[in-house]
């Protein structure tokens, strides 16, 4: 299983809405499979097809947060199908925007629709922060990112912070050649 590059923002490729996914093949296991070993090696809570380049409708999470009980999960074309009217602040950050966090206000509980990765149609309930992650990976799919649930001028202050480190890495990285 390999390890893939994450796309840091700002990027339009972490802007644009994703193309479901027609047949659960070995092509789509396999980058199943290395998104995951890519969110252990990060580590993140989850991770979306579109912030390693692949911009499809698929997404792996693992909440469990304790490497020797893993509860990996990996979801094709998902949709939420409800999500309560209760809502719930969670402290939000994202492996495509590094070392910044903001509180994010989403739905409490979804219920979620997907494949998995036999391609049988399953639903899934979740709460607190595997319904914060579920629902941060599918904004994911539509070319949204955290971020886009806060101030404009809180959003721009970190974008623009990022676009400096970015430029900074790749004037260091042409130095270094
Ligand atoms: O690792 C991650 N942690 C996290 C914390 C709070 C809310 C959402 C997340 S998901 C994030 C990994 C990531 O960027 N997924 O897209
Ligand atoms: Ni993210």
């Amino acid at each position: 299983m390999a390890i893939l590059p994450i796309i840091i923002a700002p990027d339009p490729r972490l802007n644009q809405p994703c193309e479901p996914v027609e047949t659960v093949d070995d092509n789509v296991r396999r980058l199943m499979d290395d998104m995951l070993s890519t969110m252990y090696d990060a580590p993140g809570l989850g991770l979306a097809a579109p912030q390693v380049g692949v911009l499809k409708r698929i997404i792996v999470v693992d909440v469990s947060k304790n490497p020797d009980n893993p509860t990996p999960m990996q979801l094709v074309n998902p949709e939420i199908v409800w999500s309560s009217d209760e809502l719930f602040d969670y402290e939000e950050g994202c492996l495509s925007l590094p070392d910044h966090y903001a509180p994010v206000t989403r739905p409490a509980r979804v219920r979620v629709r997907y494949l998995d990765r036999t391609g049988t149609q399953c639903e899934i309930e979740a709460d607190r922060l595997l319904a914060v992650c579920l629902q941060h990976e599918m904004d994911h799919l539509e070319g949204v990112l955290f971020v886009d649930h806060i101030s404009k001028l809180k959003r721009n202050v970190i974008l623009r912070k990022l676009q400096k480190t970015k430029k900074q890495m790749s004037a260091k990285a042409m130095a270094d050649a």
